[in-house]
């Protein structure tokens, strides 16, 4: 009998070490660190053998094939050992479409956007009352809800690291929302190797499937060149590059975008929309382009569109008071999306940032920093580059190491008629457990210290 050997016990490890079992396997699933008592439960209730606190390399090397959480990196020992003997190394997606009968599948990647224009779309696929589930990168695991349900649709969202390990998978339509440096760490700093991993969302497409784009990205319009044999519908979407495509495409101007897949036609007012920003009509194209190529009917896609509020935090709006409004936007981990944070800016800017630094490179902020930020307040262990890089061109920096200082700051500089924005750049392991909870004390903050305050 085949062994499986899952590796990492979070949610994509136990969905994928439960689907395993499911399918009649000889499975184990095997943790470096502790596994959560509630994924403990699920592995003792579905009978799979596991281990936690370390790994057994002699019993994971007998593996037949083995499922990787996509956290673990390629240095990871045990990989590399797994390498070494050229066991076959794959990713939960691959591992689960294989027992996913006739469902078909929305995927979406890209380095910003992915979970905004995921949960788009699954909110205008469940508003039109199709069998669907959500996965990948966000919620539930794609294996837990192929061992546990059936669905006609599975929107997913994929990262690269779920990306590189999927070889078979073919995506019904896939979706690419941009190339920016993110993660470079994974990819020995090779931004090459990154966007090779974006591109697979296109890999083994046929000529029935369809691919939705950003044609304003040179990034992906280079990936795109490097590979003259893909056959598949393809769906480009703009704002400054508009590309014709006989399958269907986008295009936004002057707040407003149309879009179009065969003959059937949308238009969208973007100042209708709840989500704002340039970015999130990309990503409100994007999603347009993907459920209409899915089947949906025209209503039903504006409908969904003009109802959908912003993701917690994505410049999610965290309450108003005195003139002041107060945005969390913890999600920005990177220079792109906060550049998008930045444009979207309407109003004079006191802008926190900073935390854990991946290497960022501030350069396409300043302009925006220039014209629009009147503070910024550093809120990190480490502020020294922020401070240094920003130091002409904002008027007011103040350097502040821990949380409660930053936000007391944030709160002496905002006056009425200004927009406090969290938009860190960073990641947030200095302070934070993770963005969640950066968001969330955020919100906490704002709610105690000025909403409610007298
Ligand atoms: N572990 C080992 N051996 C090692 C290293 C880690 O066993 O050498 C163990 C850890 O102890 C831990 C487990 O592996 O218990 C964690 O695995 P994981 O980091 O892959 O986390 P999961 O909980 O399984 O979640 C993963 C994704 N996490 C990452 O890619 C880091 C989740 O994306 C995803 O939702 C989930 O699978 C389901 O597919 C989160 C994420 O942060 C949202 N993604 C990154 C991002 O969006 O930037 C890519
Ligand atoms: P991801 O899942 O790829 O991280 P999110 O939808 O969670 O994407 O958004 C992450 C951050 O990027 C947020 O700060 C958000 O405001 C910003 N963002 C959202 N969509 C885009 C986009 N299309 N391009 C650039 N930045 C974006």
């Amino acid at each position: 009998m085949k062994r499986i050997v899952v590796l990492g016990g979070g949610i994509s490890g136990y969905g994928s070490a439960i689907l395993a079992k499911k399918e009649g396997f000889d499975v184990f699933l095997s943790d470096a660190g502790r596994i959560a008592d509630r994924f403990k439960r699920k592995l003792e209730e579905w009978n799979v053998p596991y281990e936690e606190g370390g790994h057994s390399v002699e019993r994971i090397l007998a593996a037949t094939e083995v499922i990787k959480s996509p956290g673990i990196p390629e240095k990871a020992p045990i990989v590399k050992a797994l390498r070494e003997r050229n066991i076959p190394i794959i990713s939960e997606m691959e591992f689960a479409c294989r027992y996913m009968g006739k469902s078909r599948t929305i995927c979406i990647t890209g380095s910003n956007g992915k979970t905004t224009t995921t949960s788009l779309i699954y909110k205008i696929m469940k508003d039109c009352g199709a069998n669907v589930a959500l996965g990948g990168n966000i919620g539930e695991s794609f294996a837990y809800s192929v061992a546990t349900g059936e669905y006609d649709w599975y929107v997913l969202e994929l990262s690269s690291f779920q990306l590189d390990g999927m070889f078979e998978f073919k995506a019904d339509v896939g979706v690419l929302m941009n190339i920016t440096p993110d993660h470079l760490d994974r990819y020995d700093y090779s931004f090459e190797k990154y966007a090779a991993s974006k591109m697979r969302i296109t890999q083994n497409q046929h000529s029935l499937n369809y691919f939705v784009y950003s044609a304003d990205d040179d990034i992906i319009s280079q990936q795109i060149a490097l590979h003259p044999e893909m056959r598949q519908r393809q769906l480009p979407f703009a704002a400054k590059t508009a590309i014709a495509s006989a399958a269907g495409d986008g295009f936004y101007t002057e707040n407003e975008f149309t879009v179009r897949v065969g003959n059937r036609e949308l238009t969208i007012d973007c100042t209708r929309m709840k989500i704002k920003g340039l970015h999130n009509a990309y990503n409100a194209m994007a999603a347009a382009l993907a459920t209409l190529a899915a089947g949906v009917e025209e209503e039903q896609v504006a409908k969904s569109i003009y109802d959908f509020c912003p993701v917690e935090h994505r410049l999610e709006p965290a309450g108003e008071k005195d003139g002041v409004k107060w945005i969390n936007d913890s999600k920005a981990t990177n220079v792109d999306s906060v550049w998008y944070a930045l444009e979207s800016m309407t109003r004079p800017t006191v802008w926190i940032a900073g935390g854990t630094d991946k290497g960022n490179d501030y350069t396409p902020l300043k302009e925006f920093a220039r014209r629009k930020v009147k503070a910024l307040i550093c809120m990190g262990v480490d502020n020294q580059k922020l401070v240094k890089e920003f130091s002409d061109i904002v008027p007011i920096i103040r350097d502040c190491n821990t949380f409660d200082e930053a936000m007391r700051a944030a709160a002496e500089c905002a006056e009425s008629g200004d927009t406090v924005l969290l938009s860190p750049a960073c990641a947030s392991f200095d302070l934070f457990k993770n963005y969640e909870q950066r968001g969330r004390m955020f919100k906490e903050w704002v709610a105690d210290n000025i909403l409610t305050a007298k």
